[in-house]
């Protein structure tokens, strides 16, 4: 397998053509000048300067279930499923970002911030998430799996807006009640907004590009992949904290917007009296003395190292899963290829102490 820079590089090259097929759709639609302009703005701003990892993961995952390379026309099929990934993530932090008052992201400021664009942010979220299904027409329509890789998009959204709906009412700007959080509640948020559209969704497309037809592998997948994808975004909530902005390129607003995190459960659980009064008085409070002392606490109830124990945990649970498919992979009648282990490890391995 190449190096991960190598097929990051080979990875982003399939963007620039698929943007410009968009937007030469787009034009082809009679739009406007100015608009083609603003959506091909709207698509190099948002889409392609994350981690990559979910999108790579797709084209990765298809290579390890084939057990080969890719030719060039298979290797563009699969990314441009992982690119379909890529846009609904933009999809959602453009608009997450609007939720959450945030600053920056990606180490510029978030595209709602950006003067001439403002509320027509909405919109263009809209049109990221449009460009998905455009794109799966255009590549996929023929497919007898077509049906299949839609729903999978619908399905996931779903899941993902219901996670993001109890994200944001857990959340009230004008009501701190602490007394409302807990690591259960948080844990149904996570795997909701994160884990599902993350996680599963990749690995999903890339199994139904491979020939894979058989329900219970794609349960198999699922209860690997969930938890991988709740220990992801733990470790979001961490670094929402804990990390730097050159770190994780965007500024940290989870304690200002009384967010039901990680960190937070896991400081109730351990607080003094004392502590939990100061926490009651300064979570969640537009304020960043406030917002200093509850870090304060944090510090004080050594989250760093419980976050630390957590992640170890984490690690071996996971491992634990992943080893309870077969060593030769798990076959089931229908499948065009079995199942592998290697699948969960290499996206284990692209996240494990992440820092970013
Ligand atoms: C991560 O939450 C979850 C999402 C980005 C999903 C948003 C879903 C929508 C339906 C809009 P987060 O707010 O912790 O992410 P970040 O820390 O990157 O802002
Ligand atoms: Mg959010
Ligand atoms: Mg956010
Ligand atoms: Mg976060």
């Amino acid at each position: 397998m190449s190096t991960s820079a190598a097929r990051r590089e080979r990875f982003v090259k399939v963007f620039e053509s698929i943007r410009d097929e968009l937007i030469e759709h787009f034009a082809g639609e009679g739009m406007q000048k100015d608009a083609v302009e603003w959506y091909k703005r709207n698509l190099d701003y948002n889409v392609p300067g994350g981690k990559l990892n979910r999108g790579i993961s797709v084209t990765d995952t298809v290579e390890i279930l084939l057990g080969r390379p890719l030719d060039d026309v298979e290797y563009k099929r699969a990314a441009v499923l992982g690119w379909c990934v890529e846009l609904l993530q933009a999809f959602f932090l453009v608009s997450d970002d609007m939720m959450d008052s945030s600053i920056t992201r990606r180490g510029q400021p978030c595209y709602y911030r950006v003067p001439s664009v403002g509320l027509i942010a909405v919109n263009d979220s809209f049109m990221l998430e449009g460009a998905i299904y455009h794109l799966l027409k255009t590549y996929f329509r023929k497919d007898s799996y077509y049906v299949d890789l839609i729903e999978l998009f619908h399905d996931t959204s779903y899941k993902t807006e219901m996670g993001q709906l109890v994200d944001l009412i857990t959340a009230p700007e004008d009501h701190v009640d602490l007394s409302k959080f807990s690591l259960k509640k948080h844990q149904f948020i996570v795997i909701y907004k994160t884990a599902y559209y993350s996680f599963y969704l990749p690995v999903a497309l890339a199994m139904y590009m491979c020939g894979i037809t058989a329900p219970s592998s794609y349960d198999l997948a699922l209860k690997i992949l969930i938890p991988l994808g709740e220990y992801f975004q733990v470790q979001d909530d961490y670094l929402d904290c804990f990390g730097t902005h050159e770190q994780i390129g965007k500024i940290g607003t989870d304690i200002v917007d009384n967010k039901c995190s990680w960190l937070i459960n896991v400081a109730l659980a351990h607080a003094s009296t004392e502590q939990r009064k100061v926490l009651d008085e300064c979570y969640g409070r537009k304020d960043a003395e406030k917002e200093r002392r509850v870090k304060e606490i944090y510090n004080a109830l050594g989250l760093q190292k419980r976050y630390e124990e957590y992640e170890q945990g984490s690690y071996e649970k996971i491992m634990g899963l992943i080893e309870t498919i077969p060593a030769s992979g798990q076959s089931v009648e229908g499948n065009a290829v079995p199942l592998k282990r290697e699948v969960f490890k290499s996206f284990l391995d692209k996240i494990y102490k992440r820092t970013k």
